[in-house]
């Protein structure tokens, strides 16, 4: 039953029915489906599909765009669910996607789960340069920087930020965590970030690892 509310999801993910969305996520919830459930079956899976389409030229940027927009209207009303946030805070983090990259999606759900997990965030949005996110991070007394990248041709960003942590004489003091779906451990690794993670909720797990929580 709950299974078929997913697949509806996943469809109207697929053929961009942005009004649709909110009332089929609205109807999971009331079908007590947990918001992790929701997101994961759900409008991660109908975007999972969208990407495979896009890569075979099936469907275009413009059909792509529609589906992005229809999945932020199922975050809108998850939300709430995911940022179920912690008293006090567990500590203050920076992320944003790295300059050249304008894909928010996965970044605004790193960004909730933080929050649900206790910390307090800024979120620096998209296409952010190195400069930004380290005197966004230095301002905000943040203990990590988080980045995320979408595109190989993105990924060089995050090496020029970690470098510009390493001049500013910041590496050790503002934890660095790398994620996205063409970034890897050997990719941080190389780079000399802190901590890679591949999904949201490992990203939070990490965290809370280099930070000793
Ligand atoms: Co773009 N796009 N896109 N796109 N797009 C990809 C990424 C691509 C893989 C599609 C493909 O070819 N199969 C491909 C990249 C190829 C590559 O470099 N490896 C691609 C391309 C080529 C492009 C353009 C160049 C297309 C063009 O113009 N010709 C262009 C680039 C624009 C730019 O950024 N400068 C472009 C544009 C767009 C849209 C604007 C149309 C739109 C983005 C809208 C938006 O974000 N507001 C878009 C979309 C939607 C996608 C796909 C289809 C879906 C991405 C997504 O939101 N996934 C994507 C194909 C795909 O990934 N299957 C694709 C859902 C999201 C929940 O997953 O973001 O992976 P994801 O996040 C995950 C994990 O990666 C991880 O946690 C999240 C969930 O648990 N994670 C982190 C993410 N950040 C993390 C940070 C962390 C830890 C984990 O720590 C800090």
């Amino acid at each position: 039953m709950i299974e078929a509310v997913y697949d509806n999801i996943k469809k109207a993910i697929f053929a961009g029915n942005i009004p649709e969305i909110p009332t089929l996520v609205r109807q999971a919830l009331s079908d007590k489906a947990s918001p992790e459930d929701i997101l994961n079956k759900g409008l991660i899976a109908g975007m999972a599909v969208v990407g495979e389409k896009f890569k075979a030229n099936e469907i275009y940027v413009p059909e792509v765009l529609i589906s992005a927009k229809a999945m932020h209207a199922g975050l809108d009303v998850l939300k709430p669910f995911l940022e179920k946030a912690g008293v006090a805070s567990k500590g203050n983090i920076v992320i944003g996607t790295v300059k050249g990259d304008l894909h928010d999606i996965g970044k605004n759900l790193v960004s909730m789960m933080f929050k649900g997990a206790g910390f307090s965030v800024t979120d620096l949005g998209i296409d952010v340069p190195p400069e930004k996110f380290i005197d966004e991070a230095v301002r905000s007394k943040a203990q990590v920087m988080a980045m995320s990248s979408l595109l190989t041709t993105s990924m060089p960003s995050m090496k020029a930020t970690m470098d510009l942590l390493k001049k500013r004489g910041l590496v050790g003091k503002i934890k660095t965590i790398i994620g996205g779906a063409p970034v890897t451990q050997k990719y941080a690794d190389e780079i000399q970030a802190d901590g890679y993670a591949d999904n949201a909720s490992s990203a939070v797990d990490k965290a809370k690892e280099l930070l000793g929580l």
